[in-house]
């Protein structure tokens, strides 16, 4: 058995939905799989893996299991090398918290091969519907754990984050003002990132450190609950939450239900499991802090890897870093990436990207001055709760309409100027940006994104960083396992190759964005303030 192939699953349980990756050692991929929740679980009723009630927006709960039971069962009908599998890790979209009752520990520990696990385990909620990162509904109780702690940039300092409304211990304060019952019925909160595992151990998963980090409830140097932060939020939250380990730290082992179900191995390792961004992070590789990832998704983010973590309370998060430690990540996370691209194309390119392109390039580079905002979600960078959308002219006056090439061009340019503003904020100097996420396809964004920050764009051949970085992980953590020591991550990416470059910046048109910056940033400030209004 000594010379047998061993492989390593990345699950990585996303917004929209299910996916898995099997790499082997050598990091080649050798079987992927996806599900989507809309589409292949109908019978929840979800729109984007999401149900929306104004700034309310959760996911069934249950939609999760049920998305694992089918996942197996299609790696099982694809005869996926499942009984070769060593170690699994995995990726969950940040902030969504899973509410157990009393009666989940027992049935997670006594699941049973012959049942699929969404049939023993439709009771284990005290809450059925998961509130999740999309849910801006917690304002009240962002203000209030701000002032009990001392501020904004306390909360900042203190937890990576000031409070934003998709964090988790915003969102447990407010389960707790608006449903004591549904709060005192609880026995576990878990994160999307620790569901998942707590599923395959048949137990409760710990939260990693650096999903914890995106809850305002962890302290970000010591990695531990913030006792001030959790009296804040709600009672007896500690026990609610149970420990918080190191990324590459073992969870627990595969649960005997599975080997008997799908033959997996009897002894399959399960790492913690962190959040999609941590992941991506992982996925791409990110060791040097000149570089950054731009992930161009549903929610476009923005993440580097830092030695040292300087909080701030007006942009950014400060994470634990997922592969190291010892050091931190920071990120930008917006809100309107690829709806609001989709919305613009649909309304001034007639739906085809192709006419997309070729408006953005019939219009000069900085749109003549035009700038525009097109905040279709409230945004989450800066703070823009209002939706709507404002442009302006090359004078700096609103006005109601642009051609469709100014809208086009405003949005792309609108996005990475953002983006280079407040990453500036957070200590980001790139040499170098790895572009991820479906949009990361599109060549005429991708120049857009090198021209503005005057850097050369590389692409991952796969642009599925979470789940290939969940691989990683569990790659990761077994040998720290194996080796009874931290095995620095380098390592294990040794016999990775090279991301291709697909961008070079033009100096003259990355001067003119660097003039533009000033005026993006006025602008920004103007528009920002109507959130007051
Ligand atoms: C990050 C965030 C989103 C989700 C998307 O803070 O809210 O990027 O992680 O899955």
């Amino acid at each position: 058995m000594a010379d047998e192939k061993r492989l390593f699953l990345g699950l990585d349980s996303s917004t929209q939905g299910l996916k898995c990756t099997i790499i082997d050692e050598a990091l080649n991929t050798v079987y992927e799989r996806a599900i989507n929740f809309d589409r292949d679980l109908p019978r929840f009723g979800t729109k984007g893996g999401v149900q929306a009630d104004g700034l309310k927006v959760t996911s069934p709960s249950l939609m999760w299991v049920a998305a694992l039971d089918l996942l197996l069962e299609q790696m099982r009908a694809d005869n996926a090398p499942l009984a070769l599998v060593r170690a699994i890790s995995g990726s969950g979209q940040q902030h969504g918290s899973v509410w157990l009752n009393a009666k989940a520990e027992g049935k997670l520990r006594n699941l049973q091969a012959d049942q699929p696990l969404e049939a023993q385990l439709a009771d284990i909620f005290a809450i059925a519907d998961s509130p999740v990162w999309m849910d801006s509904s917690t304002g009240a109780q962002c203000a209030a754990r701000e002032r009990a702690l001392g501020g904004a940039q306390a909360v900042a300092d203190l937890t990576g984050s000031r409070a934003y409304e998709r964090f988790t211990g915003n969102q447990i304060a407010k389960i707790y003002e608006n449903q004591p019952d549904a709060y005192a019925a609880t026995s576990h909160i878990a994160l999307v990132s620790s569901f998942i595992p707590s599923l395959l151990i048949g137990g409760f998963a710990p939260i990693d450190a650096s999903d914890g980090s995106g809850m305002n409830l962890m302290d970000i140097r010591r990695k531990t609950w913030a006792p001030a932060a959790l009296d804040c939020t709600a009672p007896g939250l500690a026990a609610k939450l149970g420990p918080i380990v190191a990324s590459h730290e073992q969870v627990g082992t595969l649960h005997p239900s599975f080997s008997q179900r799908y033959g997996f191995a009897a002894d399959v390792q399960v790492i913690a499991f962190s959040g999609d961004n941590p992941n991506s992070l992982a996925g791409l590789r990110l060791q040097d802090p000149g570089d950054i990832a731009i992930s161009l998704g549903t929610s476009d983010t923005v993440f580097g890897f830092l030695a040292d973590a300087k909080p701030s309370a007006s942009e950014g998060h400060i994470f634990a870093n997922p592969v190291a430690p010892d050091a931190y990540m920071a990120m930008l996370c917006y809100k309107n990436g690829s709806l609001t691209r989709e919305f613009i194309r649909d309304q001034s390119a007639g739906g085809s990207w192709k006419t997309y392109a070729q408006l953005l390039e019939a219009s000069p580079v900085g749109n003549g001055g035009c700038i525009g905002f097109y905040i279709r979600d409230p945004e989450i960078t800066p703070p823009i709760l209002k939706t709507g959308i404002w442009r302006f002219d090359g004078e700096g006056k609103r006005v109601d309409r642009f051609e469709p090439a100014q809208d086009c061009r405003a949005v792309y340019e609108g996005q990475f100027l953002s983006m280079r503003l407040h990453g500036r904020n957070v200590g980001f100097k790139p040499h170098r940006i790895l572009a991820t996420g479906g949009a990361s396809v599109d060549m005429s964004l991708i120049r857009v994104m090198a021209d503005v920050f005057g850097a050369p764009v590389f692409v991952a051949e796969k642009s599925d960083s979470a789940s290939l970085g969940a691989a990683y992980r569990a790659l990761h953590g077994w040998c720290c396992r194996q080796t009874g020591a931290f095995v620095p991550f380098g390592e294990i990416l040794r016999t990775s190759a090279p991301f291709k470059q697909v961008a070079t910046p033009d100096a003259a048109a990355h001067a003119l964005y660097t003039a533009m910056l000033e005026r993006y940033a006025e602008l920004e400030a103007k528009v920002a303030q109507l959130r007051r209004n």
